[in-house]
Parts: structure tokens; sequence; C-alpha cells
């Protein structure tokens, strides 16, 4: 039998090599790489002349969520929030870190590079009374100068969800917001300040019977946007589905999309977008982030049928998706810590590797999909994980091969939800050789730990006695 010292040794180097492999994950991704170029971009404050994506027709703005350990005080965040314009060379227009969390963007209307984007900052304790509360905003940014204007925000309590994550402008002065808070939508006067309407989604869902928790977070409404017929298409996530209000009447009978639990039509979605009848819709194009893929439904004959998908190895956690008036679609890939163009043919055409993005916009090509198609009237071939052959939507962080198939196969085996919570709480340089890594560490800590008690046991050489009763 082997002594004590060689299985010591096993363990030893077993551990060493496997936390080597998370160092070397950590120290090679691309991801990382990507967040520090953007940093020293945002330190010379003019911008960084080399590249941190290829380049591509139009500015790219993303707008990055930030991942933290539990949320307690004092935990910091492991990927910074962010709010990056690329030039059409691939290097940094623009970078912005100063605010808690960045969701939505959208570029002003008549502008080159101006966008407006909703913030979160979190406030302490000692600033806001009993509770930490968040204050949620609206910004106008010029990315060419710099320039921040500040159009309207309000303090929640607390700072779960961090209350707003999309809003949609109704004209100059009126913003349509999705309020998270208090599970409604609301149009905001900017001028006056006064909310001027809002639907209660009580008037349609039951708090007791519907959702997520009353009211923790119970229907989680995270997306608006202004349709035809003045219509307002809501993203009522918890509810998984989409519905469309008419201001006067409330939800519009037979035109919702997705029911409460019915996942293999949408689970937990973000940030939908409608295509207009005039460019081959009505269609809806969806991150459908809980089943990890993109999704488009186009209504036919009074019922929405299912018209596109796109999911790569890589996807995980997918929270905005843009057709583009070139017919490719731009992904916001949260968990997979990317954003990627794809064309026609369901391939990676561009992409770039940023960390746990909330949504992206390509300027010049129409707020989210209104400068696009609807996959229908495009003939778009949807791609799946399983038959995906587009290997170039792998990197460093999903090998192509062996792998890209373990990760796959991982994936399928581990329900969806579990697999973005994990996720979630895992660095964005963690990829699956870096989880297996971590895992033998782990495994290797508890076998050493349970040799070693059991040689303790044993050295103090008291028989183990079991008494074994029949019962009767
Ligand atoms: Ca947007
Ligand atoms: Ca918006
Ligand atoms: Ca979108
Ligand atoms: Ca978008």
């Amino acid at each position: 039998m082997p002594s004590k010292k060689l299985y010591r040794f096993g363990f030893v180097s077993l551990i060493v090599l496997s936390l080597l492999a998370l160092a070397n994950g950590a120290a090679s991704s691309s991801v990382g790489q990507t967040d520090k170029q953007l940093r020293q971009a945002n330190i010379s404050d003019g911008g960084s002349e080399k590249p941190v994506a290829d380049p591509r027709n139009g500015i790219t703005v993303v707008a990055t969520d930030s991942n933290t350990w539990t949320g307690k005080a004092g935990d910091g965040p492991r990927s910074r929030a962010e709010l990056v314009g690329l030039n059409p060379n691939g290097t940094v227009l623009y970078y912005n870190d100063s605010h808690t969390r960045y969701w939505d963007v959208d570029q002003v209307n008549g502008t080159r590079a101006t966008v407006e984007y909703f913030y979160a900052d979190h406030i302490s304790k000692s600033k806001c009374g009993q509770e930490v509360c968040t204050r949620n905003g609206i910004e106008r940014v010029n990315l060419s100068t710099g320039e921040v204007t500040p159009i309207f925000s309000r303090v929640t309590p607390g700072k779960h969800s961090t209350r707003w994550h999309d809003g949609d402008r109704l004209n100059d002065t009126r913003y349509v917001v999705a309020d998270i808070a208090q599970d409604r939508v609301f149009v905001v006067n900017t001028t006056t300040g006064l909310v001027e309407w809002s639907w209660d989604a009580q008037q349609a869902f039951d708090p007791q019977t519907s959702g997520g928790p009353y009211p923790e977070d119970w229907t989680h409404i995270n997306d608006v946007e202004v349709v035809q017929n003045d219509r307002i298409m809501v993203s009522v996530r918890n509810h998984d589905q989409v519905v469309f209000l008419d201001r006067e009447t409330g939800v519009v009978k037979n035109w919702t999309l997705g029911s409460d639990d019915n996942h293999d039509v949408l689970y937990e979605q973000h940030n939908p977008d409608y295509i207009n009848a005039s460019n081959g819709g009505p269609a809806v194009l969806i991150g459908d982030s809980e089943n990890n893929r993109v999704v488009e439904y186009q209504r036919e004959n009074g019922s929405w049928n299912q018209s596109w998908t796109w999911q790569d190895a890589r996807t995980q956690w997918p929270r905005d998706a843009d057709r583009l008036p070139n017919g490719n679609t731009l992904i916001t890939d949260s968990n997979g810590n990317r954003v990627v163009e794809v064309n026609d043919q369901g391939k990676v055409v561009w992409s770039v590797d940023i960390a746990f993005p909330y949504e992206a916009e390509r300027l010049g090509t129409g707020d989210e999909s209104t400068g696009g198609q609807s996959a229908k009237s495009l003939g778009l071939g949807s791609e799946e994980a399983s038959n995906s052959e587009s290997g170039g939507q792998v990197n460093d962080n999903q090998k192509e091969g062996i792998a890209g198939s373990i990760w796959v196969g991982i994936k399928n085996l581990v329900p969806g939800r579990y697999m973005n919570a994990l996720m979630y709480v895992l660095p964005a340089w963690m990829g699956p050789t870096e989880l297996a890594a971590l895992l033998v560490t782990v495994l290797s800590v508890l076998a050493w730990a349970i040799t070693e008690w059991r040689w303790s046991e044993r050295s103090l050489s008291v028989p183990w006695t079991i008494n074994v009763e029949r019962k009767q």
C-alpha cells in the first residue's frame, strides 16, 4: 500500500494543478481582458487606440448590469456595470461606470451618437433613513462629447432588482416606464415630473395566484414599447408573457403572447421587440432568457406562431435581441458575457466579449428592431445548440470540440434556471474548464480531509463497534 506521504503528495498536486487552471482562466479570459481595456480607455479619457472588437458598420452601445455576491452591504461587484460605446473600427468611443447598474439604452432620434439610458444607484442606509434605497433614473449622454443630461429620477425603497429596467419615449416630454417596484407601467411628463397615466398589473392579474412572490417581486415588468395604434407592449416577466395595452381599456383581448408557467412559449423573457406589419410582421422578437434562446413569434390568423429561434453552445440567459436592417440579429447574451451579431444563416459574424451585458443597440439602425424585417419575411433559418455548426461562436470560455460538447451536455442536464443562477454568482471569466477545475479543487480538498480523518481515527485504535439489532 502506498505510504501516507505519497497520498498527501497526490492530493497537493491535484489541488495545485486545479488552482493553476483556475488562475490561468482568470488571467487569460477574453472577457476580463476586454474589461481591462475598457477601463484603461476610461482612464485615458479620450478612448483607446487598441480595438476591443472587430470593425462593424455603425457605433454599438452596450449597457451592462453588474453581478454581485449575495447583495449584502459591503460586498463588492465582481463585474462592474458599464455603459460602453464602440466605434465602427472596434475602438472605445465612450466608457462610463459611475452608476451601480445600467439597463435599457435607446438612441435619441435625429442624433448621430446620443443615447438615453436607465440607471440605478444604490444609496446607503445612512443617506436613506432606515433602509438602503435605490435611485432609478433616465439620463441622456452625447457619446462623442461625454456631456450627460439628467432627465428624470425617483428614489424607491430597498434595492431588490433596482426597479426600472426599461422605458420608451412617447414624445419630446413624455416617457413610458416599466416599473418593477409598483408592478405597473406609467407615463411621466419629464418637464413637470407628474405621472399622467398608469396601468396597474392587478387590473389583469391576481397577485395570489399568478407570477412571482407578492409583493417582493410579483410581475417583474421589465420592458415596454410603444407600438402601432398607440398601444403599449409590456413584458410581464414573472408571468411568462407579453401583453398589449390599450391606454383606455387595458389589456387587449386575444393579443397576449405566452401564459403563466407555459415555458414552451416563453420563460421569464426580456426585451420583446415589435416588428410592424410593414416590415413583415406583426412579429415579436424576444430574449427568451430562461430558455437560453432568442425566439420570434409571428402573428398569423389571430394567433402567435413561433417563426424563428436561435441559440448556440455558449448562449446563457440572453436578454436582448434586435433585428437589424441588414437582416442580421444583434443579441445580448448576458451570462454568455458577450454581444453577438448573427446572420441569416444563424452564423456569428461579429462579437465582443463583455461581462454581464443587459442590452445593446447599433446606432443608426432604428430603436431596437424598428429597422428590421420579421424572420418569416426574411426566411431566416433557426439554430439550436445541439446541431450548431457555427463553431465561431465559441471563444476561450467555451472551447470547440470536447469541452464544447461537455458544456452542452452539462447544460442539457442541469435545468436552465439553476444553471443561470449558478452563472449569475460565478465570475464572468469562469467557463466550463474553470468550473471543472473548481470542482476538482473542492473534491480533492474534501477527499484529503476524509482520508486524514480516517487515518487519525485508526491511529487512535479505538475499535468501532456496531450493534445491529434486528427488529422483529
Ligand atoms: Ca433599448
Ligand atoms: Ca427602451
Ligand atoms: Ca431588443
Ligand atoms: Ca437593443
